[in-house]
């Protein structure tokens, strides 16, 4: 029997202050329609985008006995989404539970959660970064940011706005295994947009969202925009509609955030906004590249 309610396994830490991972996730994709069943890979007590001093909890121990019980639960799932990741070990964890949960009638999400503007997160390392490139082998679609694309390529990361490049970059990605490649924070030539791109294998597309840069970092907007493709995709919604609807709510989110005094370590104002992910795409931005 199909789920009556689409069943997503996320695979990301839980960080209790500051909106990113679970805290964002769930939210996201329940009011989108769908069943959010964790695995937390670390609990932390914010995430590590602006705040200091937080603790960690690496959750690597208990992750095999707690996929273990849900093997035995015979329970399957829509999807397969993961994040941040708190040890390399985890990855051969979930390589198991990917090979396990994996259907024909499912996919897989991985978010190669490792780095932003350049740089890595404080707590990934160089090994994370060598098994990450064979991580995505599992993985139907991936979402790195331009840094990580940089990352898993071994590119060096400096600005590139040549479409003919970034497909290629694109094309090499798709080549380590992913069918569909979504590539945020992409720079353009004009440096008053920014782009996400995407690429799908199967039938050779490029597709191409661009919307206006606003100059302000808020953590955590990779999950937001991973979660609501994923909601996108599962809802039926197709590859371009799917993008242009996850930058829609960034762009909406961010908005509704800029204009009010808090810290940005805290994240977009995402309660403000949630209920706008209810409402169909109406007008579409995407193009062919
Ligand atoms: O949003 C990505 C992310 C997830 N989890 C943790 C993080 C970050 C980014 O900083 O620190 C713990």
């Amino acid at each position: 029997m199909r789920n009556i309610v689409k069943r997503v396994a996320a695979v990301h830490d839980l960080s209790g202050f500051g909106r990113s991972s679970l805290s964002a996730i769930t939210p996201i994709i329940s009011t989108m329609g769908a069943q959010v069943c964790a695995i937390p890979t670390a609990v932390l007590s914010t995430h590590t985008g602006g705040f200091e001093n937080y603790s960690f909890v690496d959750l690597t121990d208990s992750m095999t006995e707690y996929i273990n019980h849900w093997k035995s639960l015979n329970i399957d799932f829509d999807c397969i989404y993961t994040g941040f990741l708190g040890s390399p070990k985890q990855i051969d964890i979930i390589t198991d539970f990917i090979d396990y949960f994996k259907k024909n009638d499912n996919f897989v999400v991985i978010d190669p959660v490792m780095a932003d503007n350049g740089e890595l997160y404080a707590t990934m390392t160089e090994e994370m970064v060598m098994k990450m490139k064979n991580f995505i082998k599992k993985a139907d679609i991936i979402t790195p940011n331009f840094t990580e694309a940089c990352f898993l390529l071994g590119e060096n990361y400096e600005k590139i706005t040549d479409e003919k490049i970034l497909k290629d970059w694109m094309m090499r990605l798709s080549e380590m295994g992913p069918q569909i490649i979504i590539l945020t924070s992409v720079p353009e030539k004009n440096e008053k947009d920014t782009s996400t791109l995407a690429y799908n294998k199967k039938d050779n597309k490029f597709w191409k969202v661009s919307c206006q840069y606003i100059p302000a970092f808020y953590p955590g907007t990779g999950d937001v925009f991973t979660s609501v493709i994923v909601g996108s995709l599962l809802n039926g919604d197709s590859l371009p509609i799917a993008i242009d609807r996850g930058v829609k709510f960034i762009t909406t989110a961010i908005r509704a955030s800029y204009g009010y005094d808090y810290p940005k370590r805290e994240g977009v104002l995402l309660e403000k906004v949630l209920d706008s992910l209810k409402v169909p795409v109406t007008i579409s931005t995407y193009e062919l590249m």
